[in-house]
């Protein structure tokens, strides 16, 4: 009786940590690299963020959200040509898949993660942070420069 309840004690000390290793472990598969963040001008209610997404896994991860807190909605989006030569977003429902050992290139012209409703202005030099859901992978935080000149 003693030793039954000595093992779920035990347990319950230890599950926390496991689940913390866990999520350290996954998190080194998923590399972000050249990140930075625009808008077309100070009084601009939107903006995007590009970066690309290397997947150090062996399985096929899938890059299902993005969150920020400097937008009041924030989407995967991509482009695409209309009929009559016009450049077009749209929202990526089912996310970007990056299949295992593959880079994905978010960039301009392509997909990106468009940050709406601005709630201030994006600055030089600032930091934007954009936590990236990834299915089965988990959350990430990327820390975005601003970069206006790009
Ligand atoms: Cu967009």
């Amino acid at each position: 009786m003693f030793l039954k309840s000595a093992v779920v004690a035990i347990g319950v000390i230890f599950a926390p940590f496991m689940a913390h290793a866990c999520e350290l472990h996954m998190k080194p598969d998923v590399e972000i690299s050249n990140p930075y963040a625009r808008s077309s001008g100070p009084k601009a209610k939107v903006g995007a963020a590009f970066f690309s997404i290397t997947n150090h896994s062996e399985k096929d991860i899938r890059l299902l959200a993005a969150r920020s807190d400097v937008a009041a909605r924030t989407e995967i989006h991509s482009h695409k040509m209309t009929g009559d030569g016009i450049m077009q977003m749209f929202q990526l429902e089912e996310g970007i898949l990056i299949p295992a050992g593959a880079t994905h290139d978010l960039k301009r012209g392509g997909d990106h993660v468009m940050l709406m409703g601005l709630k201030e202005s994006l600055g030089e030099n600032a930091n934007v942070a954009v936590t990236l859901v990834f299915e089965k992978a988990g959350e990430m935080v990327v820390d975005i420069p601003v970069d206006l000149s790009k």
